[in-house]
């Protein structure tokens, strides 16, 4: 061996020595291939408290199974246990470590993290400059979460000790003094005690100082090990279905400085690559519409060329490829790297998949029908599952009995932890916690929580009414009785659905305005204790009316009231433009009820008139909704608007929605607007790789995604010569498979071959969906990564899915039908 190779070889054991080792990357993330270690890139907010996506984090061959890594006040930390606040983040690049600070306000407590890659491994080293406060001693700990769905039924090893993660929450547990519980976020409680005043805490699973878990699967194995405290692993869920196994280790008392270490080391797959994701639309693709997939590719996978093709799977059994080409680079998003494969030329009727490399897919269709039934799940099945003070029944299945049969009490002042607020007046002639009467009908569960949420369902009658007048849907598979109070899926009685839903929705918003006076800004529920509730929404509250005199749980002797401050509340705080908004649908929707149900469309139009001229007389002068919007009308067509993308985004859809109610002057005014909006839509392609716009918010970007969807559907309907049909696609496409991370449907239940099989919904604790729902769908995580979980329905922000935004994809898909023309 000659000087220069040996020189080579001693060069290239450094750089592979030096490629094991996590290290610092220029996105401030500790990593190594197939290992990610992140550090605060996501801290803690308020708004919900814990959300599962913040603190020291790992994301783990693709998967982000680790996440929480804080100095906590729990064992098993829930939902609205208090969260630190992140005070600092210094990233020292020379020792290769990020430290920060944490500050726990309401106990005027702050600890330091120095978080510092070891080799293989990250140090965590917990720093105090005091003591643990004393009502925290014994409390106060570091605690690093995994998730279950990636761990249970794994094996680990703890001490040489052997464990199994168990699949369902069954380990022990004890019960403690409220007055040793630490304070919960705005002194609510999680849990109701049953007049116990104990709390209930986990105990730990296994305790120990190395922790191996995962042995048996190399790409979730993580080893962690401390000399100095003990580690203790625990189950999260034993105290709500959302909790991840925690494994912690508990502050030493009156100790200051370094007063704790643990070393993390996740093991990493050698030269791992990450599978290629081939995003393609799930429904399937008719013969004439243009047909992409997006690849997405691992940063170390060479693309490979001219190895995308398209199989189609013959009648008898056999497969043939039908078409062959190279893939094109679209280039770097994020952390992959992305090429898409056109097989637009592919007409003929069929089965196929794709293959790329040694990726297949599944298979899909081809054919002109594919389409057909993008809706029917939502208006079949999901929207009526969602009509709360109905009891809701499918086949042998009943979803939920009749919901808060004791009606809504005037809601007192208070702070809310579903983000609402009562202010010192009610403005209406109740006393706080006097029952409001006859609120206790139609109306429509907002999400996966079971509340009413009164501009969201201004919303969905709106969207109803919308999709009725643009497309006289007939269709008719729920039976509705409101004497009944009863619902039934798949029986038709007569009436259209839609019709049925607008009536329902009215019923409500209507009562609020006759009962309170004006709209109430929701009716929700009193006590933290029982919003969390999974399960029958009849069994949220007693049924029974709220009597403080009795004691709690105890009933009245005539049986119709309660001692339990279960009822529901109505937040009144007068809102005029809540209000003109209102007015605006209840003129509408008068429009539309009448023939119908007079009597309705009667009281709309009353509480509409009312209501309009009330909610002028308080704004007191100040513009309204609609002039400002005619206002921005009068600027586009003058020329004299701002111009910018957002604002044609904004304003164009408004202005569509206009033009049968105008003359045909009005149509050619826009026609420079839709040429802007054509670029807009446009500009996309060089956005990201999926062509639509994608939303980076703490709540993934559906709704964006949707609105998009809607406004092209329009811009092409009445300006084919500008937006043309191959644009109406693009949404579609991202909705059924065509996005990162997986390639399943966002529609639950739509997708012929993959729709995503769990969903935020409020049977979430059963691993299921609710079919129709439609998830927020991409979650971004700072810095680079983009997640939707398929095993884990418990993140509102990429899986829930709401009244408002189900109702909206009921008319994007409706009009995607028309212009497709399978309506
Ligand atoms: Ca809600
Ligand atoms: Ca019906
Ligand atoms: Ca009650």
């Amino acid at each position: 061996m000659n000087r220069l190779s040996l020189f080579i070889l001693l060069t290239m054991a450094m750089v592979c020595h030096a490629q094991d080792n996590l290290r610092l990357n220029d996105l401030e993330y500790f990593e190594r291939q197939g290992v990610n270690v992140l550090v605060y890139s996501n801290s803690f907010n308020g708004g919900f408290n814990d959300e599962k996506n913040s603190g020291i984090e790992i994301i783990h061959h693709g998967v982000r199974t680790v996440q929480g890594g804080a100095v906590r006040l729990n064992n098993t930390p829930e939902q609205w246990d208090l969260v630190p606040t992140m005070t600092s983040r210094k990233v020292n690049r020379e020792n290769g470590s990020i430290e920060v600070g944490l500050r726990y306000n309401d106990y005027d407590f702050d600890s330091r993290l120095v978080v510092t890659a070891k080799g293989k491994a990250v140090e965590i080293a917990v720093w105090l400059d005091k003591p643990v406060p004393e009502k925290l001693a014994g409390e106060a700990g570091l605690n690093i979460e995994l998730l279950p769905s990636q761990y249970w039924l794994k094996t680990y090893q703890i001490d040489g000790r052997l464990g199994r993660f168990p699949r369902y929450a069954t380990s022990l547990t004890t019960t403690r003094p409220n007055s040793e519980k630490p304070r919960q976020f705005k002194g609510f409680k999680t849990y109701d005690d049953r007049g116990t005043n104990r709390f209930v805490d986990p105990l730990p699973l296994e305790t120990g100082h190395s922790l191996t878990v995962a042995t048996d699967a190399p790409d979730r194995m993580i080893r962690i090990t401390s000399d100095d405290v003990e580690l203790k692993l625990f189950d999260g869920r034993m105290l709500a279905q959302n909790g991840w196994y925690v494994v912690r280790s508990v502050l030493p008392a009156g100790k200051t400085g370094k007063v704790m270490t643990w070393t993390i080391e996740p093991n990493a797959i050698p030269d791992w690559i990450r599978e290629p994701n081939i995003g393609f639309s799930q429904v399937g693709y008719t013969p004439d519409q243009p047909k992409v997939a997006v690849i997405e590719l691992d940063k170390h996978d060479p693309v490979q060329t001219g190895s995308a093709s398209l199989l189609r799977l013959n009648p008898d059994g056999t497969t043939t490829e039908v078409y062959k080409a190279e893939v094109k680079p679209w280039g770097p998003y994020y952390k992959y790297n992305y090429v898409k494969f056109d097989f637009t030329h592919v007409r003929k009727s069929g089965v196929y998949s794709i293959q790329y490399g040694n990726t297949r897919t599944n298979d899909f269709l081809i054919d002109e029908h594919v389409y057909d039934k993008i809706t029917d799940a939502t208006t079949d099945v999901w929207v009526p599952i969602h009509m709360n003070h109905m009891y809701v029944t499918e086949g042998y299945r009943t979803w939920h009995g009749e919901p808060f049969k004791e009606g809504y009490l005037q809601a007192p002042e208070s702070d809310h932890f579903d983000l609402h607020r009562q202010g010192a007046t009610t403005d209406t002639k109740y006393k706080p916690l006097e029952l409001i009467p006859g609120l206790n009908i139609g109306g429509f569960f907002d999400a996966g929580d079971f509340d009413i949420e009164t501009g969201s369902n201004i919303n969905v009658v709106q969207n109803f009414i919308r999709t009725w007048e643009l497309f006289h849907p007939q269709r008719d598979e729920t039976f509705v009785s409101q004497e009944q109070r009863y619902v039934e899926l798949h029986r038709p009685d007569g009436k259209p659905d839609i019709m049925q839903f607008i009536e329902h929705g009215m019923l409500n918003l209507v009562a609020q305005a006759e009962q309170i006076g004006h709209m109430a800004s929701t009716l929700s529920n009193s006590v933290l204790d029982n919003y969390h509730h999974l399960g029958d929404a009849a069994s949220i509250t007693d049924g029974l009316h709220y009597d403080p005199s009795l004691k709690p749980y105890e009933v009245s002797a005539d049986g119709k009231s309660s001692g339990t401050p279960d009822d529901m509340w109505a937040f009144t705080t007068r809102n005029p433009s809540l209000d003109l908004q209102a007015a605006g649908v209840f003129y509408s929707a008068a429009r539309v009820l009448r023939g119908y149900n007079d009597t309705l469309a009667e009281r709309a139009q009353k509480q509409a008139d009312r209501l309009t001229k009330e909610a002028r007389e308080l704004m007191n002068g100040a513009r309204f909704r609609r002039d400002r919007q005619a206002e921005a009308d009068n600027d586009w067509l003058t020329g004299t608007g701002d111009g910018n993308y957002r604002n044609v985004a904004r304003n164009l859809q408004t202005m569509l929605d206009s033009i049968p109610l105008k003359d045909a002057t009005y149509r050619e005014k826009l026609r420079p607007m839709v040429r802007q909006y054509a670029e807009y839509i446009k500009s996309f392609d060089t956005q990201n790789p999926y062509g639509v716009p994608i939303g980076l918010g703490n709540w993934a970007g559906v709704n964006a995604v949707l609105n998009f969807g809607i406004t092209v559907n329009y811009a092409h309907i009445y300006f084919p010569d500008i937006v043309s049909k191959d644009e109406v696609y693009r949404v579609a496409n991202w909705l059924f498979g065509c996005h990162p991370y997986h390639n399943y449907s966002f529609v639950a239940a739509v997708g012929a071959a993959r729709p995503k099989q769990v969903f935020y919904g409020n049977n979430r604790a059963d691993f299921s969906f609710i079919p129709g729902n439609v998830a927020p769908g991409l979650l971004f995580r700072k810095p680079d990564h983009f997640e939707n979980y398929d095993d884990w329905p418990f993140l509102w922000g990429q899986n829930e899915g709401t009244i408002a935004g189900n109702t909206q994809y009921i008319i994007f898909g409706s009009s995607f039908k028309n212009i497709i023309g399978t309506f």
